[in-house]
């Protein structure tokens, strides 16, 4: 008895131990990294959570968008939900009339040479309210179901498939709008010549980024 009495270290005696101090700070850390991980992509669709990482910055105001052939310059570009946003198109080439549609997945359509994507299954432009204006050397315009407002010459407007305007070369063309709450990875290409512009590199992506959480900051 006497003997285990003077084995048990008194409370005094009893001192950290550095190793398992060290597993327990380890393991706070990785559970906290873990927690951090999850939580960020559990909260968004994966793609979100990727361009958050990324850092990507999104550009409101006005974008300039140049149709060539066969491209367009920018190839990328990052909007945020609720940003005002004025696309200013412009055709540079000198011989050839193209379009801009922006959505996602491909709608296939039979023509004369077989089944080819020739517009975008899901529109952009559904239900988005829209200013048109500085139209100059437009050939046509496709509303779909965009809530268009024209602000001075309105070029003529054509029906059939997604939202678009095609420009001849040298064509100009504004549109103004809010980014509406559809955030993720979208498309943007020209379909002319049935696909042939779009295979040849007419095609870009948009990246909207959820609405800011936090308040905008305005210095003051
Ligand atoms: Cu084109």
């Amino acid at each position: 008895m006497e003997r285990d009495r003077a084995a048990r270290p008194s409370p005094a005696q009893r001192t950290p131990n550095p190793y398992w101090n060290g597993r327990v700070m380890w393991l706070v850390v990785s559970v906290a990294t873990a927690v951090a991980v999850i939580a960020l992509f559990w909260q968004r669709p994966l793609q979100n959570a990727w361009t958050v990482m990324a850092g990507r910055h999104a550009q409101p105001g006005t974008v300039l968008i140049f149709q060539f052939d066969y491209g367009y310059t920018p190839q990328d570009i990052t909007w945020r939900v609720g940003d005002r946003v004025t696309i200013a198109l412009r055709n540079q080439s000198p011989s050839h009339w193209h379009e801009m549609m922006i959505g996602r997945g491909a709608d296939v359509t039979p023509t004369a040479f077989g089944p080819l994507p020739t517009q975008f299954e899901e529109d952009f432009w559904s239900g988005v309210r829209v200013t048109i204006s500085h139209a100059r050397m437009v050939d046509n315009i496709v509303l779909h179901d965009a809530i268009v407002t024209f602000r001075g010459p309105q070029p003529s407007v054509a029906t059939g498939g997604n939202f678009s305007p095609t420009l001849q070369p040298g064509g100009a063309l504004d549109m103004t709008f809010t980014v509406p709450d559809k955030p993720g990875v979208w498309h943007y290409g020209c379909f002319v010549q049935q696909y042939i512009h779009y295979m040849d590199g007419m095609k870009g992506t948009i990246t909207i980024l959820p609405a800011s959480s936090l308040p905008a900051s305005s210095p003051s």
